[in-house]
């Protein structure tokens, strides 16, 4: 452990003079039992019963990770329909266990002060089978807990009845009308009827002066769909006229309720970001030719300054060569290389030379992302 500990001190005085998070890679989850996990949409299939576990295992002895600096873990996830609960093991013996109830979107467990200068692992259960979605998780102190100023369209300024454009195959189609929330009396939705495929809500968006799209790290949106099952979509989303579709089908909706969708900026790589600023439009849709959905709290997320950090080396370097990805400076990171539309081209640990087609791709090292034209 005394390992870890002069390691995290090192990167944590060079990062800055303060610790407040460290980063767990949601797509790199290298411990637990019985389900399965898709690691390029951060997705665990808990397909195998209920209360099985998939998470981050650090080790005893001298692997355990040293939280002392740390208040608790957070772990974020799109809603589901059953209890999901977060474990913390520790070296010295017992469990600091959480639940979350159905439909949130965050499990929080606070450290056993006694004990979190050694943990074994972390790792997230489920009280019924199905998927859940990771979409962030990180170990912080709680101090200074950031303020995100997020853009939100909630429309519970809008008129009932009043309309949002739309369009489908890059025509104007029917509108979208706010009207009362489905499920909670008194606030406002936005509801779509869409008779065919791309269909895509219009929201006007404006960005605050000085900030680009860059200064946001994705979009957010609560979704609950008219029917009875649980439903799986692929997501359309244009940012001005660059369109971002991926051909993967994620549940964008549980059955009967409210359910929270994020989309990373990271993985519509081909948006320049800090070109956008000011007004630009916003399209939204979730596609099918057959769908009566409601929309709520469109979100754009705002970035916020932290000392995040994680062991990765902060001096590695990527490069390409001849149609090779070249890693050097990264000791024990896990690798994943990524197609621009999501799929995995390749997995590695370490310092690694990695064949691939040219094109464009995104590399993650550990906790940090970053995009890389091979040719
Ligand atoms: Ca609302």
């Amino acid at each position: 452990m005394k390992k870890i500990l002069l390691l995290v001190s090192a990167l944590c005085w060079s990062a800055s003079m303060f610790c407040e998070k460290y980063q767990l890679d949601i797509h790199n989850l290298n411990g637990g039992w019985d389900c399965e996990f898709d690691a390029a949409t951060a997705t665990i299939n808990f397909n195998n019963g209920t209360w099985k576990g998939k998470g981050w295992y650090f080790g005893t002895g001298e692997g355990a990770f040293d939280a002392t600096a740390y208040e608790r873990v957070e772990i974020k996830f799109n809603a589901v329909t059953f209890k999901v609960q977060v474990v913390v093991e520790y070296a010295a013996g017992g469990q600091t266990k959480v639940e979350a109830e159905a439909g949130k979107t965050e499990c929080i467990a606070t450290f056993d002060a006694e004990k979190k200068n050694a943990i074994v692992q972390i790792y997230i259960q489920n009280a019924e089978e199905g998927l859940l979605t990771l979409t962030d998780a990180y170990i912080t102190d709680g101090a200074d807990d950031p303020v995100r100023n997020n853009i939100v369209i909630d429309f519970e300024n809008d008129e009932l009845g009043a309309f949002y454009a739309s369009i489908r195959g890059g025509n104007p189609a029917e509108n979208a009308e706010v009207v009362e929330n489905p499920l909670k009396a008194g606030e406002k939705s936005i509801k779509y009827i869409c008779t065919s495929y791309s269909g895509q809500i219009i929201f006007p968006m404006t960005l605050p002066n000085g900030k680009t799209l860059d200064d946001y790290s994705g979009i957010a949106f609560d979704a609950y769909v008219e029917g009875t099952g649980d439903t799986y979509k692929e997501i359309e989303i244009c940012i001005g006229e660059q369109q971002f579709k991926n051909g993967t089908y994620p549940k964008v909706a549980v059955a009967g309720s409210w359910t929270t969708t994020t989309r990373t900026f990271a993985e519509m790589a081909f948006i320049e970001l800090n070109a956008i600023s000011g007004n630009f439009d916003l399209r939204l849709g979730l596609n099918d030719n057959q769908i009566t959905y409601y929309l709520d709290n469109i979100t754009l997320i705002e970035k916020v300054e932290t000392s995040v950090k994680s062991l990765l080396a902060s001096d590695y370097s990527l490069s390409s060569s001849n149609g090779t990805i070249i890693i050097n400076g990264a000791t024990t990171e896990p690798v994943t290389v990524y197609t621009i539309d999501g799929r995995i081209a390749a997995q590695s640990i370490g310092n690694a030379r990695i064949p691939v087609s040219n094109g464009l791709y995104i590399v993650k090292l550990g906790a940090k992302v970053q995009k890389l034209l091979v040719k």
